[in-house]
Order: C-alpha cells, then structure tokens, then sequence
C-alpha cells in the first residue's frame, strides 16, 4: 500500500524537489576554538562548484550552489557561472556579508556612523550587481547587527536605518529579483538584535512589497521554537522565501539538517507539502546554510541532501484525507496517529528504488566512497591556500 502510494504520487512530487547547497560548507570552517583543516579543501570558488557538482551528479537534487560576498568573489562573475554550468549545475542565491569588516563593531546598515551604513548598503547593491552577472535569482541579507548594552543605541532609530537601506537595495532589484530577509535571535549582539525573529523580518518584507521575503533559518529561534507553525503563516501570506536548513541542540550549531530533529524537520516539510510549496514553481528555496567541523564535509553534505528528501518522502506520506477527517471529528488520537504513521514509515528502501528508477545510484554515499574523487582533489588540491572564512 505504502509502495503504490509511493511510486505514484510521492515519486512525481519528489523528482521536482530541489536542495541548494552552500559553498561555504565545501571550504574549511570552525569555532571560535579551533579550525581542524581538512584535506582536498577547495582553494577557490570554482573547486568549491565542482564539489558541489558532485553532490548533485550523485544526489539529483541539487542543482544550485549559493555563494557568499567576498568569500566568493572573483574577476569574472559570468565565467564563474559558465563553468558552473559545464559542470552541470547553477549558481544560485546570493548571500551577502555585512559582520566581517572593522567598520562594523557598531553594526552595518544600522550603525550610528552614515560613512559605515553607506559602505554596507553600497555592498548589498554591489551583490544586485553580481546576481545580474551570476543570473541568480536571491539576495540573501543577514544582518548581525544590535547591540550589547541597554541604552548602547536608539532601538528605534536603527529600525529606521535598517529601513532605508533595505528601501534603496529593494528599489535596485530587477524584475525577476528577490531580496530574502534572514532573521537570527542573537549573536554576535547579545542584547538587541536588529532583526532577531520572524515577525520583524516580515513586517520589513510586508513594508517593501512582494519581491522581499522572509528566511528561515532552522538555528535561528529560541529553544523550543515552533518553527513549522512559522511555515505555516508565512505561506499563507506568501511571504516565505527560502530555508537554510541546519540542525541545533544549543545555538547556531550549523550541524546537519535533520540530525538532532529529524522529526522537527519532518513536521517543516509536512508544512510545505500541506502549503503546496514543494516544487520549484513555488518560489520557495530550499538552501543549506551548514558548516562541517569535524566530518568530512562532501558525504556530510550528500548526507543532508538526503536527509531533507527523506523527510519530505515521510511527510508526502501522510494520508491527508485521513487526517482531515480526524481533524473534523475531533478525533485527536486518530489525528496525531496518521502523523506518526507517516513519520515512522522507513522511506530508505523507496527511495533507493526512486533514485535507481532516475539512473542513479541508489546509495549517493556509498557511491561518493567508490567513485575516487576525494583521492582525485586530495592530490590535486595538496598546495595553496584552503578556501575558509574570509577567503
Ligand atoms: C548567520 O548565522 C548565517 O546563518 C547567515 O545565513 C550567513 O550568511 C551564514 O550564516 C554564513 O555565515
Ligand atoms: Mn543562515
């Protein structure tokens, strides 16, 4: 039952479904404790693609790579997005970065200073500049802005600040453009933050207009957070723009997307599949934002690829009708039952079927060991600088 049910409907939704990885996951990262350096590392931005290749010549489901300004920068953005397509994948969202300069102890589009909120808004627009090279679709904007001390700044008047620079980058977007808006409760401000939960990144979306959207980042709520409740409301008000998918037992862990919650992730994905979201014509994008300490990072990132396909499998399992039912009866047993079927179902077997039935090899990792490729970067990527943060 759970084959034909499988092999019908939950196959065609799962052959659209689409996973963007995150360069910065390829390249070497850390604590503030210690980065343990890897081997094979990518070097640069185009060994960072071809990694990212990999995973999906082997996966099928990732065919973007987001970059991250200035980890990414090159000369030539359009060769850039050239050779990633000779590789057989695309270049996907934008990220900027307004929290690594000296200028920014004091914050970036918030900053007391109008020479420093000048500077981070000219970089926001340098990054609309790159995605008209790239043909990236997404600005993604986070901001460690806020403050550390009562009374350190106006509260209010860096909401104003805030403001105006998101009006002026919004005004530069191109008609097919969006700009994603990611909130984050704290860190590296620990007692304001500038956008620190949903509800301000959407009453900032909601003042722009339709093409800013709200991110969610999984490691970005309190502990305890109902994050598929967050899903939930903002596709109802069309306002959810993309993931960044990761997993957390503390903070900002930036562990592997449905490693410590898989059942939470199961119950984001319901969401999705309940809101119609899954494919790409939603708009939805569904991207990585994780750092690989001490795995090895491309079976790692295989690893979380797969993760969010079997979780979505199990949540487009879930008997609808069945539920519906119980739902109008008021039947909570019943209820909670068929979500628990579904997410206790073993989806490994099918999708093994569902991946062969593509042409690819029913177990990616397995595949990923076999094929000779880290042997392959090992050696060939054994001088240079490791790419990292800041490179
Ligand atoms: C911030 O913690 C964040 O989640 C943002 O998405 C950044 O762009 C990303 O991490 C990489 O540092
Ligand atoms: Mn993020």
């Amino acid at each position: 039952m759970v084959n034909e049910t499988f092999h019908g409907r939950v196959s065609d939704a799962l052959r659209s479904q689409r996973v963007e990885t995150p360069s910065w996951a390829y390249a070497n990262s850390g604590t503030r404790f210690k980065v343990f350096p890897q081997q094979g590392v990518p070097r640069d931005p185009f060994e960072k693609i071809a990694d990212a290749a990999v995973v999906h010549r082997l996966t099928g489901i990732a065919p973007t790579v987001a970059l991250h300004i200035p980890w990414d920068r090159v000369d030539d953005f359009a060769a850039l997005s050239a050779y990633a397509k000779e590789q057989g994948i695309n270049l996907g969202a934008i990220n900027s970065n307004v929290f690594q300069d000296d200028d920014y102890r004091l914050g970036s589009v918030t900053n007391p200073d109008p020479v420093v909120r000048r500077k981070a808004t000219d970089h926001l627009l340098e990054c609309v500049d790159i995605m008209d090279a790239t043909g990236s679709r997404d600005l993604k904007l986070w901001f460690s802005d806020g403050t550390n001390y009562p009374g350190q700044d106006d509260i209010r008047a860096r909401q104003d600040r805030l403001a105006e620079a998101l009006q002026e980058v919004y005004a530069r977007l191109g008609t097919d453009q969006r700009m994603l808006l990611e909130y984050k409760l704290f860190e590296p401000a620990f007692y304001t933050t500038d956008v620190p939960d949903w509800g301000t990144a959407y009453a900032h979306c909601l003042e722009l207009g339709p093409k800013a959207q709200v991110v969610i980042d999984t490691g970005h709520h309190a502990p305890g957070t109902n994050i598929e409740f967050i899903v939930a409301f903002l596709l109802r008000q069309n306002k959810l723009g993309a993931f960044d998918f990761n997993s957390r037992f503390y903070a900002d862990d930036d562990l592997m997307v449905g490693a410590a919650d898989p059942f939470q992730l199961f119950r984001i994905m319901y969401e999705i599949v309940r809101g119609d979201a899954l494919s790409p014509e939603a708009g939805i994008a569904f991207m990585l934002d994780q750092c690989h300490n001490i795995e090895a990072r491309i079976p790692a990132i295989i690893r979380s690829v797969l993760n969010v396909q079997e979780a979505t499998a199990k949540a487009l399992l879930v008997d609808r009708e069945a539920l519906g039912r119980a739902q109008e009866e008021g039947d909570v047993l019943a209820a909670n039952a068929v979500i628990m079927d579904a997410f206790n179902t073993d989806v490994r077997p099918m999708l093994a079927d569902f991946r062969a039935g593509q042409g690819l090899d029913p177990d990616p990792i397995a595949a990923y060991h076999r094929s000779g490729y880290f042997d392959k970067i090992r050696a060939e990527r054994a001088g240079g600088i490791q790419a990292g943060w800041g490179a």
